[in-house]
């Protein structure tokens, strides 16, 4: 199967199609700046994201399990069409199905751009039972990683969904590292029963477990990792709500996949549509993008 996706698909210089961990397909994309990044099948899961200086800025824990069925832990995990847990599986089943290679190429500026889809099959029928179409954009430029992402209901009854881009990002110190931009935006506290508190601080800090859904948060939020230098700008449309999650110690332990230091080195700052699911009639789509953009 890999030959004949990288016979169709492949670019030179660009994408090539390979296996990756465990023998998972794997896209690996490279941008002519020296930026790169990889993309496995199982889940559209980004995996890694290196800005042209080739400083990774995505997290990706040591432990990840890369199996059939299983999320892999860290990256970018498409959440859909559940976020957190519910009816269905926890964070939906997007992240754990293997999604199909439906296009790559080399646009304006020399980004690189691979589409990945999903459609209802009888496993997601089972879980959920509504005819739909997912597809996932992956953009790379010189520094910035932008992903869209589109949902179409392509069966005759509506249906609601949520959709996250459950991003983790890599950070040399949890305790350097800030989340800008989200002072005064309302959010909702996992780690209180959801209790619904305004954000007072124009940098948040971490020095516990932190696990936050910020509400119609702005359009641009950012990461500063002063332990590193580093700033990283994340641009949102069409997905109103951001989270802000660190396991810190305890959950870290208590996750299977997931070193007991990890939290040191990662923070997760998501980008979707939580709060207010949406909903599509039949024939309807739904379309949004984040950009991710790396700075010192
Ligand atoms: O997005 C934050 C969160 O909902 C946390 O509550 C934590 O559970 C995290 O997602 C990871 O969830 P997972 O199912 O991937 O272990």
């Amino acid at each position: 199967m890999i030959e004949l996706l990288q016979s169709e698909f492949g670019i030179p210089q660009a994408v090539s199609v390979g296996y990756g961990v465990n023998q998972m397909p794997k896209l690996v994309m490279l941008h002519q700046s020296g930026s790169s990044a990889e993309v496995y099948l199982h889940g559209a899961h980004i995996t890694s994201w290196k800005d042209r200086r080739g400083d990774e800025m995505l997290f990706l824990s040591r432990e990840s399990d890369f199996v059939p069925g299983c999320a892999i832990r860290g990256g970018i995990p498409v959440v859909f069409p559940q976020f957190g847990d519910g009816p269905l599986p926890k964070h939906g089943f997007a992240r754990n199905m293997d999604w199909r290679l439906a296009g790559t190429r080399v646009g304006e500026d020399d980004a690189v751009s691979v589409d990945l889809r999903l459609a209802d099959f009888e496993e997601t029928r089972a879980i959920w039972n509504h005819s739909f179409g997912l597809g996932l954009t992956v953009t790379l430029a010189a520094d910035t990683l932008a992903v869209g992402m589109y949902v179409a209901n392509t069966g005759d009854a509506p249906f609601q969904f949520q959709a996250v881009l459950h991003t983790y990002f890599r950070t040399a110190d949890i305790h350097g590292t800030k989340v800008l931009g989200l002072d005064g935006v309302k959010y909702l506290d996992a780690l209180r029963g959801g209790v619904r508190e305004t954000e007072t601080r124009p940098a948040i800090g971490f020095a516990g477990e932190t696990d936050r859904i910020y509400l119609n948060a702005p359009d641009t939020v950012g990461i500063r990792d002063e332990a590193c230098g580093r700033s990283i700008n994340i641009r949102k449309r069409g997905m109103p709500d951001v989270v802000v999650w660190n396991p810190w110690i305890e959950k870290s332990i208590r996750l299977p996949d997931f070193g007991d230091d990890e939290y040191l080195r990662m923070v997760c700052v998501e980008t979707g549509v939580i709060a207010s699911p949406v909903s599509l009639a039949p024939g309807e789509m739904w379309e949004a993008e984040t950009i991710l953009r790396s700075g010192s």
